[in-house]
């Protein structure tokens, strides 16, 4: 997968990528997004509607596009991890892990042998549907990104180990989650909320581990950049179409 070769090498250099959440079940706008110049999108089944069907769409959207699709998987369970990878995500990124044993149990299902023990078959959009070389796939299809979402005050002291668990990719901080169970929900400015998404941060830094974190603002993503986190997620499609449309609407009144 040329894209994820691309994408991997910026990490490694240590340069930031940029990539909305989207929402939308339509193409159109993972489209819009890859040909705007982010690095990656984020389908999100988490907190969009989007199903399966709908989601092998996208994915296409995001290839014909040249940006980098990763799944926001609804939760960690096996099915949710399997078939977003087989229908070509290019990484798979899970909300809410608790434990060490739940990261262990991501990484099982996301890998092939002998990494993991993803349920194996090669009849599938990532395969080609069997175009691709059986020992070519399985082998490609191992360097999917792994990225762990922390974002509860109850995982913060299991960090070490989460960090450890070998296969991650990145660690991905989302402070709205982590602003309720902080006690200020939706407050991701609050000195608390800031205080431990730079603690975490810090940690992944001596663990040699890539951080993420979700910004709505352009001031916070530059205060993140400063911090040295890499995987930046910038906004959501619906929100930034909002946006879009409140200024507008705006304008044209102020006429
Ligand atoms: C959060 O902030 O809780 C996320 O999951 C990213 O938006
Ligand atoms: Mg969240």
């Amino acid at each position: 997968m040329k894209d994820l070769k691309v994408f991997k090498d910026k990490l490694k250099k240590g340069e930031a990528v940029y990539g909305p959440f989207m929402k939308t079940t339509d193409a159109s706008f993972v489209e819009c997004a890859g040909y705007s110049g982010f690095d990656f999108v984020i389908l999100d089944m988490e907190h969009g509607p989007v199903g399966f069907s709908g989601l092998q769409n996208l994915i296409r959207g995001a290839a014909v596009s040249g940006v980098l699709p990763i799944v926001r998987t609804y939760d960690s369970s096996e099915t949710a991890i399997s078939k977003a990878l087989d229908l070509g995500a290019g990484g798979i990124q899970v909300p809410q892990i608790q434990s060490v044993e739940e990261a262990k149990e991501v990484i099982k299902a996301a890998k092939y042998f002998p990494k993991g023990e993803r349920g194996v078959c090669r009849f599938v959009r990532a395969a080609k549907y069997s175009s691709t070389p059986r020992n070519e796939y399985f082998e490609a299809a191992n360097e999917a990104l792994v990225i762990l979402q922390v974002e509860g005050k109850q995982v913060l002291n299991k960090l070490d180990g989460i960090l450890a668990v070998k296969g991650l990719d990145i660690l991905f901080i989302g402070p709205y989650d982590l602003s309720q169970s902080l006690g200020v929900p939706g407050q991701v400015s609050h000195p608390a909320v800031i205080e431990a998404i730079t603690n975490i941060t810090e940690q992944a830094k001596q663990a040699g581990v890539v951080t993420g974190v979700f910004c709505d603002t352009f001031e916070s993503a530059a205060l993140w950049r400063g911090a040295g986190i890499q995987y930046l997620s910038y906004s959501v499609d619906v929100g930034i179409y909002t946006e879009a449309c409140t200024n507008i609407v705006r304008k044209l009144h102020s006429n």
